[in-house]
């Protein structure tokens, strides 16, 4: 039995921007080659589209991406039963080859309405798994699926226990969800760790972290930690090579095999160290170095550079003036150079009114200031608590807020995030 897997695609990721090819043209090749390899049946791990509400434009691409499994010639695997499952499951999906999805962080809408992956189920493009599983038989060998969208962080650990999906017999068990996991991600949320899921699973598949790893269960099983297939925070562990999956499951051993994505266009992460160097150095060093990793990168790169410094007295950030570099360098890469420079004198709001920094920026520090001010319990990310209002991201503020303020606690109500069928 052969096993394909895709991680986050983020299908309409930049959209609008120079790079609002990459997310489709990225997940292109990975389908191709997931394809080409004829597995029995491909598992998606949630984050398929980057917003709850993609766009017509990003659908009407993301259906030609999708409909590639079912026109691929026709797989082993049949449908062989349902695991803790009311909804029917629909045969328009067991052409070509048999696609079986979670949603992810990126696709979670409130209770009660359907969230983009949900709804490709009920256009029969795929099996889209929640708090259930499905049972596939793939000739002489069967794959019991079980899988669970992503839920808030904080609550996963709970969710997981009100669920507490047991590996079925006989089978090759496959529990697929979308969290963030310790140690992989720190975090101050009370997250499980991978001894925490639950054992007897030959297989475990995680989407959600972007960058690609694989661990072992203490208690025997393979973790995939899928990693997404296109870059987007830029940040540092984001520079591993781009991947899919195959993993081919023998009578006696299991293999798991990367399948490399080499369209995808490079990151890189530049770290300009300028010592206590004035702002006309300051440039010309960036510059030159900028300059030398486009020459090393193939293509038109992504780049992300972080410029480092102790600016001498009487001067501050806003007197190194770094952006004439993003629009000199705009025709052989993608840059975008984020000024870590440390003003000798000025202090903080000084220093911003000099910077003449984002509005966003500013927002962001006389927020930060008065919740210091005011005494707010610590752990709120103002930064992400912006980001997510400026996108009208309004379950994501949600959880945001829920998961700081300490007064609430988990009311055991796991109806609100899963289904939880079968089991009291
Ligand atoms: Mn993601």
């Amino acid at each position: 039995m052969r096993i394909g897997i895709i991680g986050d695609t983020h299908f309409g990721f930049g959209h609008g921007s120079e790079r609002e090819d990459d997310s489709f043209a990225n997940a292109k090749e990975a389908f191709e080659k997931v394809i080409a390899e004829k597995p029995d049946f491909i598992i998606l791990t949630g984050d398929i589209f980057d917003k709850s509400i993609p766009k017509p434009e990003v659908l009407s691409k993301a259906a030609d991406i999708l409909t590639l499994p079912l026109l691929a010639k026709r797989s082993k695997a049949r449908l062989a039963g349902t695991i803790r499952r009311k909804e029917p499951v629909k045969v328009l999906a067991f052409h070509g080859i048999p696609v079986v999805a979670i949603h992810g962080t990126h696709e979670r809408r409130p209770k009660g309405y359907p969230n983009p992956v949900e709804i490709l189920e009920k256009m029969g493009l795929l099996v889209y798994l929640h708090g259930n599983g499905i049972a596939l038989r793939c000739e002489g060998q069967m794959a019991g699926i079980q899988g669970l969208g992503g839920v808030p962080d904080q609550y996963f650990k709970n969710v997981l226990k009100a669920w507490s999906p047991v590996p079925e017999r006989n089978v090759f068990n496959v529990l697929v969800f979308h969290q963030t996991i310790k140690p992989l991600i720190y975090t101050q949320v009370d997250v499980p760790e991978i001894a925490d899921l639950p054992p007897g699973f030959d297989l475990y598949i995680d989407g959600h972290i972007h960058n690609p790893t694989i661990k072992s269960h203490p208690k025997g099983g393979a973790v995939i930690f899928t990693g997404s297939t296109i870059v987007t925070q830029m940040k540092e562990n984001e520079v591993e090579k781009k991947r899919a999956w195959i993993v081919d499951v023998g009578f006696d051993k299991t293999r798991i095999k990367p399948i490399e994505l080499d369209g995808v266009r490079q990151f890189k992460y530049l770290k300009v160290e300028c010592g206590e160097a004035g702002p006309k150095e300051i440039v010309e060093k960036t510059k030159k170095e900028v300059g030398k990793a486009i020459g090393e990168a193939k293509g038109k790169p992504l780049m992300k550079v972080k410029v480092y410094g102790k600016l001498p007295a009487g001067i501050s950030p806003s007197d190194v003036d770094l952006a004439p570099l993003v629009s000199h360098f705009s025709e052989k890469a993608i840059v975008s150079i984020d000024k870590e420079l440390e003003a000798a004198t000025l202090d903080k709001v000084e220093a911003a009114i000099e910077e003449r920094v984002s509005l966003e920026e500013t927002t962001i520090r006389i927020l930060s200031d008065i919740l210091e001010k005011k005494k707010v319990p610590p752990g709120l990310n103002i930064e992400s608590l912006y980001t997510l209002l400026s996108e009208k991201r309004e379950t994501e503020v949600y959880d945001l807020l829920l998961a700081w303020s300490k007064g609430i606690e988990f009311k055991g109500d796991l109806r609100a995030f899963v289904d939880v069928e079968g089991k009291k």
